[in-house]
């Protein structure tokens, strides 16, 4: 298959895509269980269709298409990434991943290898937990992790649960644990996704080859106190829930920076109650995410926290809710899948360096279990989650051959990956 033919493919698809957002002209909004949720599942249907899988839409949301092997019942060769963004994100974040998962199948039929193995192209509905708070729902879902418990638990910031979006948008969520895969049925996953950082555009290196994804600890934290007048109420009489909270805020990015290490630590999300610039604010909430490839230290800055806000709140008179939102432990990526891709690179006369993901993704769920692998591609000046993100379509379209060299071997291959 010819590179440019490739690229051709992938920037008419990814083209395509664009216009399923929420907010036009400000970037990618697409939000799980939403209108250009569906408008994009319903383009990857058609596309995978037309690349002869046999497709269906799981009681998770996700669509999957399957390539059949001789043999269906061998653990199966996954690839794929998440159709869903943050809000104002760019256009290539999750969704690019899929097109180029969509370009191995299509190389696979082209090719008419015969196939051992199914072939399962993916794409989940909600690894950014942007309107949720949680995160990797989807591929949480495949692995048995998703509940009807867990999707009444999470909300919206207007208060609709995973439960009930679920609902509009047409799923059972009773049903969601019927979208697990039965264990021992994925037999490896491999996902290719834009770097989101600068190493591999600042390096000028096509390939990055992906060797650990770090842990993350998400939390959103309430700080209670009392609303009292801005000006009658002397300064020793308040119960300032912004001012408790600012001052441990204020210690978290040094708490990070202190390790060292790459570990890192943001508050991305404030909100003040009642909101009032003459009123002491009642309440004040605020989300933490922690990561680092050194679990001891996400949990270390979570308890430091979490002692902080005991020592503020009891000084302040009030009270703190810490609840945890997402922890999943960081994962090591399979050397034998990435040292095929390292030699594909080689033989293509790719540059390709490995590098550890700052990023989570879909394989940190998958990779907890399944041997995984990813494939990265430069983002041009480093930048993701913002419109500005931007990835050449020919530098998506040699990913798509070295992952098309790897699925070609993994699905003739007599090894099974691991057990
Ligand atoms: O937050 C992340 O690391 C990913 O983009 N979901
Ligand atoms: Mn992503
Ligand atoms: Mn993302």
């Amino acid at each position: 298959m010819e590179i440019e033919e490739t690229t051709g493919r992938i920037a008419e698809q990814l083209e395509h895509l664009k216009r399923y957002t929420a907010t036009p002209g400000k970037g990618c909004t697409r939000l799980p269980f939403t209108k250009e949720a569906r408008q994009a599942v319903e383009f990857l249907r058609k596309q995978m269709e037309e690349v002869g899988l046999c497709v269906h839409e799981d009681e998770a949301g996700n669509i999957i298409g399957i390539m059949e092997g001789e043999d269906p019942g061998q653990p199966c060769v996954m690839m794929g990434s998440h159709f869903d963004s943050v809000i104002n994100g760019g256009d290539y974040d999750g969704i690019a991943g899929i097109i180029c998962a969509l370009e191995v199948a299509r190389r696979l039929r082209e090719k008419g290898l015969r196939r051992k193995r199914n072939f399962a192209v993916v794409g989940f509905c909600d690894e950014e937990g942007m309107r949720f708070g949680n995160g990797y729902f989807g591929s949480g879902a495949i692995m048995g992790n998703r509940d009807a418990e867990y999707c009444r638990k999470f909300k919206d910031t207007d208060g609709v649960s995973i439960y009930e979006a679920m609902q509009g948008y047409g799923l059972d969520p009773e049903k969601i644990g019927n979208a697990k895969w039965p264990d021992g049925s994925i037999g490896c996953f491999l996902e290719t996704h834009i770097e989101q950082g600068p190493v591999l555009d600042s390096e000028g290196t096509e390939i990055g080859l992906v060797d650990c994804i770090v842990g993350i600890q998400r939390y959103m934290v309430t700080v209670h106190g009392r609303s009292d007048h801005a000006g009658t109420t002397p300064m020793d009489m308040r119960l300032d829930a912004v001012d408790a909270a600012a001052k441990v805020i204020g210690k978290i990015a040094g708490w990070a920076r202190e390790k060292a290490d790459g570990t890192v630590a943001t508050v991305g999300y404030i909100n003040v109650l009642p909101g009032g610039v003459n009123i002491v604010a009642e309440s004040c909430q605020f989300t933490v995410d922690i990561r680092s490839r050194n679990n001891d230290n996400i949990n270390d800055i979570a308890n430091r926290i979490r002692k902080a806000l005991e020592w503020e709140t009891k000084i302040m008179g009030g009270s703190f809710e810490m609840e945890s939102k997402l922890s999943i432990l960081p994962v090591n990526l399979d050397q034998d899948i990435l040292g095929i891709m390292e030699e594909s690179c080689r033989k293509h006369g790719y540059s390709s360096r490995y590098l550890p993901s700052g990023a989570g993704h879909d394989s940190l769920e998958i990779g907890q279990v399944i041997p995984t692998a990813m494939l990265f591609v430069p983002s041009k000046d480093g930048r993701s989650h913002c419109p500005e993100e931007f990835t050449k379509y020919s530098q998506l379209a040699k990913a798509a051959v070295v992952a098309g060299d790897l699925v070609e071997k993994l699905l003739t291959d007599e090894a099974d990956r691991r057990g």
